[in-house]
């Protein structure tokens, strides 16, 4: 297939997506920018953690990933070839401001100041996501999210970013997906920093909010017009895997330290009572000074809404036990059946408008934007570099038409990035899988736009017609 093609290609129609619908496509710093250390930039987790052996598929690691920071105005033009309205991009906090305190690198903010002013000659409107899990080092060393002064830290380089920028950028988001920086780095142990400590990984939830609230507060008062302020959260849906009691009890556990231990404080200035008490009950706590909750819970604008996969969840394990070995009630995860992507996970997109239903339901009176949803699957390309994804592209339409379902339903929600513009450094994954639109070659770096993203182009123009 000619990836320049113009024809429109089969694919589910997208109804109900009104001219006005915001379309967009994400990426971030470390898994696409390369220049690991050029400009000033230090180190940051990832880059430690990706040179630990084993930490990482292939012994893969970011310091050249996409190349991204010598290519971009190409990737502009890309982007903008794709007739999207917006480019979701993370700054990276060790290239702005090395070592994670002091004065900031003006080399580092001047990528992002000339990267801003090329979407906007564009006509691309940027939205800033100022934390992709690149800690810098120093700060890990100093005890990382699970010390209350790291928030402290995240604030002051928020502003760094914020007034360089805020006279061209009208959307700010603080963190990606604190529940991966939190659970995934300092309790299960597979991002980075890569530790195991259930108790660290509590401090860095609460950290990680108390670091969102005063970054909000620290932008906002230094603004000079109105801006749309943010956070963006990884949620999926919970439902227990049975009627059974435990089950039931099971998925309300899940659904208590996946969503609520985040979206309560937020928005209501509270942890949930439930999860309070169960974790007195282990003997830990989130380490609440007074007033945290309140900042907490500052007023923001949009709630970003990363989505990949519902699961099921089950309170025994495979051997009917309820408890584990250390007496802690089992919660094990069931996934549907089904097919499934790359990363073995399942696709379940009527999940998609059940979990945007309960957001407009139980956190009422916030615009919702998918800021990342896709897919990694086994991409063959041809001679050429184009990807016939059909996989990519079904997964791509199937959850759009679930967002304009949840819309028909009363949910606010007012667009939706793909995830990635580009096959990129999948974590712990390395190059290994391929979440791109757009197909890299990592020996050339060539770009070739893949049939899931010549379909978003025009998916994107028939809505924009209201076709
Ligand atoms: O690549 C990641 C991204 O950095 C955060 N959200 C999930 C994506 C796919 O795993």
């Amino acid at each position: 297939m000619n990836p320049t093609s113009t024809a429109p290609l089969a694919a589910v129609p997208v109804a109900g997506l009104p001219p006005t619908f915001q379309w967009g496509v994400a990426t971030s710093a470390y898994q696409i920018e390369g220049a690991a250390f050029e400009d000033g930039r230090t180190a940051s987790i990832w880059d430690t953690f990706s040179r630990t052996p084993g930490a990482v598929v292939g012994g893969d690691n970011g310091d050249v990933a996409c190349d991204h920071y010598h290519r971009m105005p190409q990737d502009v033009a890309l982007i903008k070839s794709l007739g999207v309205d917006s480019y979701r991009f993370s700054v990276s906090w060790p290239r702005v401001q090395p070592g994670g305190r002091g004065p900031a690198n003006p080399a580092g903010l001047d990528f992002y100041d000339r990267l801003v002013d090329e979407l906007l000659a564009n006509g691309i409107d940027p939205w800033v996501t100022l934390y992709h899990w690149d800690l810098p080092q120093e700060l890990e060393d100093a005890g990382g999210w699970p010390v209350r002064d790291t928030a402290y830290r995240f604030a002051d380089y928020a502003s760094l970013v914020f007034s360089r920028l805020e006279d061209r950028v009208q959307t700010f988001t603080t963190l990606n997906e604190p529940w991966c920086s939190a659970w995934l780095g300092y309790q299960v142990g597979v991002h980075a920093p890569g530790r195991q400590n259930f108790d660290d990984a509590l401090f860095a939830v609460h950290h990680l909010l108390l670091g969102h609230g005063l970054a909000t507060q620290a932008m906002r008062s230094l603004e000079t017009r109105p801006h749309t302020y943010g956070i963006t959260l990884n949620m999926g849906t919970a439902d227990p895997a049975s009627d059974s009691s435990e089950d039931r009890e099971a998925a309300r556990r899940a659904d208590g330290m996946g969503l609520r231990i985040y979206l309560d404080p937020l928005r209501y200035g509270r942890y949930p009572a439930d999860m309070v008490d169960e974790l007195a009950a282990r003997g830990s706590a989130f380490p609440v000074r007074d007033g945290d909750l309140e900042i907490i819970s500052t007023p923001f604008d949009v709630l970003g809404v990363n989505f990949y996969f519902g699961q099921n969840f089950a309170g025994t394990d495979e051997q009917g036990n309820t408890h584990d070995a250390a007496g802690e009630p089992v919660v094990r995860a069931v996934l549907p059946d089904g097919a499934r992507t790359a990363m073995d996970w399942p696709i379940t997109p009527s999940r998609f408008t059940q979990l945007l239903l309960r957001l407009h339901n139980d956190y009422p009176g916030l615009p919702l934007v998918v800021t990342e949803n896709g897919a990694a699957f086994p991409d063959q390309p041809d001679e050429s570099g184009f990807v016939a994804d059909g996989d990519r592209t079904e997964y791509l339409s199937s959850h759009i038409a679930a967002v304009a379902d949840a819309r028909a339903q009363g949910a606010d929600v007012r667009g939706y990035f793909a995830w990635s513009l580009l096959d990129n450094f999948e974590w712990a994954e390395g190059y290994a899988k391929r979440f791109g639109i757009v197909h890299v070659d990592y020996e050339t770096q060539a770009r070739t736009p893949k049939q899931s993203a010549l379909w978003f182009r025009d998916t994107i123009a028939r809505t924009r017609s209201g076709q």
